[in-house]
């Protein structure tokens, strides 16, 4: 079942140097492509829409202002179950509770800072690719 998915790498990973990282282990996933990509410092009405479910939350405020702090890396990759398979490669929200060998259990220890977005369902990846990369077909 070939989809497509929107994956953030947060202004923390981009800070610490880990897109190579990162990016490579996406793209090193057999028959996985990335299909846009882009380097940019998330503006307030991009994150509103990105993380309208969890406004009200008590961490949404400080959530906006994390992934505000410094240029994200944006990208769609597409092929054979992408959208369960980056979210099993950047394992649980809490990177202390991800197993090593995630990325999250890997490299993170703050449940913000926890170096990746993945979009969670097929109606979800649709909604956050035209939000990203609103002329993408
Ligand atoms: P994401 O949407 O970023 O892939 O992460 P997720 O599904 O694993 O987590 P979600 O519940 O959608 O939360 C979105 C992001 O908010 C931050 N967060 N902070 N208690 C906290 O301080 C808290 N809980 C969530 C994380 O950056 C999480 O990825
Ligand atoms: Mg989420």
């Amino acid at each position: 079942m070939t989809q497509r998915t929107l994956v953030l790498l947060k202004p923390d990973a981009v800070r610490r140097g880990l897109i190579g990282e990162i990016l490579g282990r996406i793209e090193r996933k057999a028959g996985w492509t990335v299909s846009a990509l882009e380097l940019r410092t998330l503006d307030r009405g991009t994150l509103e829409q990105h993380y309208a479910e969890h406004v009200g939350r008590p961490f949404y405020e400080p959530l906006m202002d994390f992934m505000a702090s410094g240029p994200s890396v944006a990208l769609v990759v597409e092929g054979e179950r992408v959208i369960e398979g980056v979210r099993a490669l950047a394992g649980p929200t809490d990177p202390i509770a991800a197993a090593p060998g995630s990325i999250r259990g890997d490299f993170g220890t703050i449940v913000r800072e926890n170096l990746v977005h993945a979009s969670d369902s097929a109606e979800s990846a649709e909604r956050e690719i035209k939000i990203f990369f609103p002329t993408l077909a």
